[in-house]
């Protein structure tokens, strides 16, 4: 079963993407993987536990409005189709080049509750100053943003700041995005956009471009929003997070699945020299 609608990105889907830092993909899953993904998603046994519990059960937990999995190695068929389909990889093919792995993923459901997250950027050699970090800080991060169950705008909603992959992310970069401030280094008026984004969406993400997400309200329609993330790095030194790739993964992966995986992952002593 393929995944998405389509299978390669159109001219003004690119330029958005140079132009605003990302791309916003609405209701791009076919309908019946759309319902099978979340199904084996949900379906591990630590998971389908943490959704059948009470809420008061849950509220003892130290996270009792968060699920989260870093690295999620337990993918079933059918997410782990994600990492190769066509249109990311024509896409990844279209925006790095060709010298670009997976780096990571992620699974994370959000129960009613959920707090709000800052504005953040996701590319940590922005953060460090070793000399490794520092000569890999133009290249490119990018995360795939998947919405199984989509959101709407204020719950949970994902917010982006089109253009602001401009701006160099230093310290208060994050603070001083909004004041006008920063409005010159990114060429146009940095504004913060709630998207909203129907069920089997994904965004396509340059991982320098600001974004946060909304709180998930009490009251919220939707008893929990599934978000799940695929990372791809431009070859070179490892990023943060870059995981061990599991032996069942090497083990059933195409020629072409393998060297996506042909890098070293992330260690405590990976960016420091000598
Ligand atoms: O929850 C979301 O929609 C985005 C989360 C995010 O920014 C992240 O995991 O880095
Ligand atoms: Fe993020």
């Amino acid at each position: 079963m393929s995944c998405f609608k389509h299978t390669e990105p159109t001219e003004d889907e690119l330029a958005a993407f140079h132009r605003d830092g990302f791309i916003a993909y609405p209701d791009a899953m076919k309908d019946d993987y759309r319902e099978a993904l979340i199904e084996e998603v949900l379906s591990p046994n630590p998971i389908a536990h943490f959704l059948s519990i009470s809420d008061k059960e849950r509220a003892d937990l130290d996270t009792p409005t968060r699920y989260f999995v870093r690295p999620w190695d337990d993918r079933g068929p059918l997410s782990d189709a994600l990492i190769d389909e066509p249109l990311i990889t024509s896409l990844l093919e279209a925006t790095v080049g060709p010298d670009y792995h997976f780096c990571h993923s992620s699974m994370n459901l959000a129960m009613r509750g959920a707090e709000a997250g800052r504005f953040h950027q996701d590319h940590h050699h922005w953060n460090h100053d070793n000399p490794i970090n520092l000569a890999e800080r133009e290249r490119y991060y990018i995360q795939v943003l998947y919405y199984p169950n989509g959101f709407t705008q204020g719950d949970r909603s994902l917010i982006v700041v089109p253009g602001s992959h401009r701006v160099s992310p230093t310290k208060d970069t994050a603070e001083r995005l909004l004041t006008g401030e920063l409005d010159d280094e990114a060429g146009r008026k940095l504004e913060a956009i709630h998207l909203e984004l129907s069920p089997g969406s994904f965004v396509y993400l340059n991982a320098r471009m600001y974004h946060g997400f909304d709180p998930k309200p009490i009251d919220s329609p939707q008893p929990f929003r599934i978000f799940l993330i695929d990372i791809f790095k431009e070859a070179g030194p490892p990023h943060r997070y870059t995981q061990e790739i599991p032996q069942s993964w090497r083990d059933k992966a195409s020629p072409e699945r393998l060297k996506l995986y042909d890098r070293e992952p992330y260690t405590e002593t990976c960016w420091i020299d000598g």
